[in-house]
C-alpha cells in the first residue's frame, strides 16, 4: 500500500470550521494530547451529554488537522472550533504533560464500566447507564443479567461472539497503564478486510451478476486495521436491488461465511407502515443503523484459517453490508467512508452553505426536495461546492 498517512512539509494550518474543508491525514504529531482529550469526549458521550461531546469532537478534529507538534498555546488559540475549555485543557497538558480530568476518568469505576458495556454490540450509552444503575458493571455481570431472562435476541447474540470480537489485543495508542481498561475489539488487518470483501463480491457474482462494491470505513481512509468491514455495493442496472440484501445474506449464511445476523433493515421502505414500526420497537437496533435509508445487513462473518488460501484467520468479524441503488451509489460511498466528524460536517455544510441535504442515501435540494443524481465520487464534492478530498485525507 502506498497511501500517504502523514503530514508533509508546508502543510497549511486548518482554517475552516468544517472538517470537509480541511485535509486530515491518519497520523497526527499530537497523538498523546488528542488521546487525553478524546477520553473526556468519550465520557460526555457515555453520560449522554451530547452537546458537550460534539463540541469536544469538533475541537479535537480541528487539532487533528494541525500539522506540527503543539508546543505553545499561541499555535492553537485562534483555530476555529477550539474554545476556552479545550484551550485550558491543552494549556494544562503543555505545562504538566497530563490532563487531570482524563486521568481521573480513566481510573473511575463508572467510566470503565460504561466503556466496557458499550463495547458489546447493540449496547449504547443510554442502555449502559441503565445497566450500571441496576448494578451491572462489566460484561460478566451483563451475561448473568441476560441469563436471568433479560434483554433481547440481538444482545444474546452479541454476548455469544463478544469474546471472539474482543480477543486479547490492545489498541496500541494507549499507554500501557491504561491497557487493562481500553481493550479494543481485535482489529482487522487490511489483507483480511480485502479477503472478506472478495468473499462478498464472489457471492454477489452468483446472486446477481454485474454488481460492484467499494470497501469504505476506516479501511478506505488508510487505517492499517479496522474495527469492522464496511462493504457498499450496487447493481449494474438501476432498480435491480430489490431483495438483494436478503439473497446475499442467505447465500453467505448457507455458505457458513455469515455466522450471526444482528439485523437486516430497510429503513427507507415504508417507514411508517405498522409492521416495520412494530418490528423496530420490538428489536433493539444497532445505534448506527438508521443514519441513512439504505437497505443493509449488520452481520458477523468468519473466513476459515486454513485450506482455502483466501486470507482468512478463523476469527469472527463484524461486517456491514450496505446496498445502494445505482443513482445514489457514490453518495453512499462518500457517506460510509467517514470519518464520523467528516460526515457530520458534510451534512452541516450541505444544509447551511448549499441549501442541500446530504447523507449516504443521496443528495437533495432542500427548496423542493428534488433529488440530484451523481455518477462519481468527485461529482458529490463538486455539487456540494467543495474541493475534492481523497479518502485518506478525511481522517478528521
Ligand atoms: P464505522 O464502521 O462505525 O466506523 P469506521 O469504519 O470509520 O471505523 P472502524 O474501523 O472502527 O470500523 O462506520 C463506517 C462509516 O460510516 C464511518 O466512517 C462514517 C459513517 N458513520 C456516520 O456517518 N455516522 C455514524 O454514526 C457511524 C457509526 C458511521
Ligand atoms: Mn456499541
Ligand atoms: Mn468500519
Ligand atoms: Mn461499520
Amino acid at each position: 500500500d502506498s497511501i500517504p498517512l502523514h503530514f508533509t512539509p508546508g502543510w497549511p494550518v486548518p482554517n475552516s470550521r468544517y472538517a470537509c474543508k480541511r485535509r486530515t491525514p491518519l497520523y497526527t504529531p499530537n497523538e498523546p494530547l488528542l488521546t487525553a482529550l478524546a477520553v473526556i469526549m468519550r465520557s460526555r458521550e457515555l453520560e449522554g451529554e451530547d452537546r458537550s461531546a460534539l463540541s469536544y469532537a469538533r475541537g479535537i478534529s480541528v487539532l487533528k488537522a494541525y500539522p506540527r507538534p503543539i508546543t505553545s498555546l499561541s499555535q492553537i488559540i485562534s483555530l476555529p472550533g477550539v474554545g476556552p475549555k479545550i484551550t485550558a485543557l491543552v494549556e494544562q497538558y503543555l505545562l504538566t504533560g497530563h490532563i487531570s480530568e482524563s486521568d481521573i476518568l480513566l481510573s473511575s469505576e463508572r467510566f470503565r464500566a460504561l466503556e466496557a458495556l458499550t463495547k458489546v454490540h447493540s449496547v449504547g450509552s443510554t442502555t449502559a447507564r441503565a445497566l450500571y444503575a441496576k448494578g451491572v458493571t462489566d460484561v460478566e455481570e451483563l451475561r448473568e443479567w441476560v441469563g436471568m431472562g433479560n434483554g433481547g435476541e440481538v444482545l444474546r447474540m452479541a454476548l455469544e461472539i463478544h469474546e471472539d470480537l474482543m480477543v486479547r489485543c490492545v489498541r496500541p495508542r494507549f499507554p500501557s497503564t491504561q491497557r487493562s481498561l481500553i481493550k479494543g475489539v481485535c482489529r482487522i488487518p487490511r489483507a483480511e478486510v480485502e479477503a472478506i470483501a472478495r468473499k462478498v463480491q464472489a457471492a454477489l457474482d452468483v446472486v446477481l451478476p454485474g454488481c460492484t462494491h467499494t470497501i469504505c470505513g476506516g479501511y478506505r481512509r488508510g487505517k492499517p486495521t479496522s474495527g469492522d468491514v464496511d462493504v457498499i455495493f450496487t447493481t449494474r442496472e438501476q432498480g435491480g436491488e430489490q431483495g438483494l440484501v436478503e439473497k446475499l445474506v442467505n447465500y453467505l449464511s448457507n455458505d457458513r461465511f455469515i455466522t450471526h445476523i444482528f439485523g437486516v433493515m430497510h429503513p427507507g421502505h415504508n417507514p411508517f407502515s405498522s409492521s416495520s414500526h412494530t418490528r423496530s420497537k420490538l428489536r433493539p437496533q444497532h445505534p448506527s443503523s438508521h443514519f441513512d435509508t439504505l437497505s443493509k445487513a449488520l452481520v458477523v462473518c468468519r473466513l476459515p484459517a486454513e485450506g482455502t488460501g483466501a486470507g482468512g484467520t478463523g476469527l469472527h468479524r463484524r461486517l456491514d453490508l450496505i446496498c445502494a441503488p445505482r443513482d445514489v451509489y457514490w453518495c453512499a460511498v462518500v457517506g460510509w467512508s467517514g470519518s464520523k466528524q467528516f460526515e457530520r460536517d458534510l451534512r452541516l455544510w450541505a444544509k447551511q452553505e448549499m441549501g442541500m441535504k446530504f447523507d449516504s442515501s443521496g443528495l437533495t435540494r432542500l427548496r423542493d426536495t428534488q433529488p440530484i443524481y451523481v455518477d462519481s465520487e468527485q461529482q458529490v464534492f463538486e455539487l456540494l461546492g467543495l474541493e475534492y478530498v481523497p479518502p485518506h485525507l478525511r481522517n478528521a
